[in-house]
């Protein structure tokens, strides 16, 4: 496997580190089929609760290379398209994922970001969707994904402009759950997936399943669904296992992880 991205297992957590310096992470399709195969490497196993993907203290990434794809034909583009079907998909992954991001998150890069279950951010993290300098719009999900996260007034406004927003703005937005010193970035996603699989697997797949359908359906159908989920969790050995664990007063053993 291409060096492109790195994989290390850290207990029952994979770290996936993009790994292109010279080119702050631009996402070639070397490391976007790497990525790619890693994570469908990982969905299938079961000791894995949890994905961290990380860049560089400069980078996450500054978007799709744009190098690889100016001379690009539009009959070329459609064909490397599965790229942007294979991300979209990975919205379906049951594996949990958090992006650690820190430096710029531009293009491809933010729309990577945001395919991740939620974002941490170091404090010197730039998000950006600049793609309208370069002639075109975000291709991976950016115009749909950042407008669900930040709402049509900021979201226009980035694509729009062009322009990158510092970590805070993008916290105070809504489009990164947390700010962190940057020297605490990769300490603090370590320990936030650790937490994640540790717990009940099957409880996690159907919290994650259930936060993923507000964005799909209306109010009182997502309502209805959590209740149509809610309800078989009382029928698996690790929620007795959990309950019982509180009122023992002892940390629970789940044994679905
Ligand atoms: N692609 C290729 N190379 C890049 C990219 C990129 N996106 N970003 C940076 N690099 C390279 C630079 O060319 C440079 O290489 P070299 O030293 O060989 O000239 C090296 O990385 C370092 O970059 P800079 O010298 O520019 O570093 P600065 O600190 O001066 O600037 C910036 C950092 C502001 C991040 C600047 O590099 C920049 O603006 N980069 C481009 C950001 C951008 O426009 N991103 C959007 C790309 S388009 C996209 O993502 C569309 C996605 C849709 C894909 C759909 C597929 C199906």
């Amino acid at each position: 496997m291409s060096d492109t991205v790195l994989l290390e297992r850290k207990g029952r957590v994979a770290l996936l580190t993009l790994n292109r310096p010279q080119a702050l992470n631009a996402l070639n399709s070397e490391l976007l089929t790497t990525l790619c195969a890693h994570l469908d490497t990982l969905s299938e196993d079961e000791s894995v609760g949890c994905v961290v993907i990380t860049g560089s203290e400069k980078a996450f990434a500054a978007g799709a290379d744009i190098k690889e794809m100016s001379d690009k034909t539009y009959i070329e583009m459609k064909n490397a398209d599965h790229f942007g079907r294979r991300f979209n998909a990975l919205k379906d992954t049951k594996l949990p994922m958090i992006a650690a991001v820190s430096g710029f998150a531009l293009g491809g890069g933010c729309e990577l970001a945001m395919i991740c279950d939620f974002i941490i951010a170091s404090e010197t993290a730039k998000f950006g969707q600049p793609e309208i300098k370069l002639g075109v719009i975000p291709g991976m999900g950016g115009t749909q994904r950042l407008t669900r996260a930040v709402g049509k007034a900021k979201a226009m406004d980035l694509v729009l402009t062009g322009r990158m927003m510092d970590a805070q703005e993008a916290e105070r937005s809504g489009l990164v759950a947390r700010v962190v010193p940057s020297d605490k970035l990769l300490e603090t996603a370590l320990s936030a997936a650790e937490a994640i699989a540790s717990y009940s697997r099957p409880t996690v797949v159907t919290a994650k399943e259930a936060v993923n359908r507000a964005f799909e359906t209306t109010l009182s159908e997502g309502l209805h669904y959590e209740q149509r989920v809610f309800y078989p969790l009382f029928a698996t050995e690790d929620q007795k296992e959990g309950m019982a664990a509180f009122t023992e007063k002892r940390p629970p053993d789940f044994k679905h992880r």
